[in-house]
């Protein structure tokens, strides 16, 4: 049975097939969660991500994990939030869906994911939650691959978020 899970904390700790990185164009680094995922992973991470050229908004790319337990990291770059119309919600949509064909393309079961944009880039994990858990739901129902999507929340109240979204649902 294909599921999805929350749970709180560190992503760079799960054990999953792939994190997710909240990356911005240039993949070579930053803070946050992006700071977190290559402190973790170590220097051959940012070497690879040097061999990628970049990453547009809403688009994802893939590199080894390195010394993560995971066995791969998908970069993706989520939009800026500027108020919402600027193409936010359909920019952040599309790094979830491309994160997840990735996946799927390299044969992945399981995948973990940031709370992409909502932390320096100021997007309202309030108006990303249901993007994110609807993005995933209808990755799950057009495809038998991925068994496991975790959303990975770093503080309590994007926890309390995302299980009232989820608990919405039923
Ligand atoms: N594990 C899980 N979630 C985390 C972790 C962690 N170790 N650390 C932070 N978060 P952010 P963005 C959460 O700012 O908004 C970087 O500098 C955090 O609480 O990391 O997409 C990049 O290089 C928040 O919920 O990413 C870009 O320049 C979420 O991860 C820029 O920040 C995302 O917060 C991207 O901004």
């Amino acid at each position: 049975m294909a599921a999805i899970e929350i749970v709180q904390g560190d992503i760079t700790s799960l054990e999953v097939d792939a994190i997710v990185n909240a990356a911005n164009r240039t993949l070579l680094g930053g803070g946050g969660v992006d700071g977190a995922i290559h402190r973790a992973a170590g220097p051959e991470l940012l070497e690879a991500c040097r061999s990628l050229n970049g990453c547009r908004t809403g688009e994802a790319k893939i590199t080894p994990g390195f010394r993560l337990s995971a066995r791969y990291v998908i970069h993706t770059v989520g939009p800026v939030w500027h108020g919402g119309d600027r193409q936010e919600e359909q920019l952040l949509a599309a790094c979830y869906r491309n994160s997840l064909e990735l996946a799927e393309r390299h044969g992945l079961t399981s995948i973990a994911f940031p709370g992409i944009s909502t932390g320096v880039y100021g997007f309202p994990v309030a108006r990303a939650c249901p993007i994110a858990i609807g993005e995933a739901r209808g990755f799950l129902e057009r495809t038998e691959m991925i068994s496991r999507i975790v959303f990975c929340c770093f503080s309590g109240a994007d926890l309390d978020v995302y299980r009232k979204n989820l608990a919405a649902e039923q």
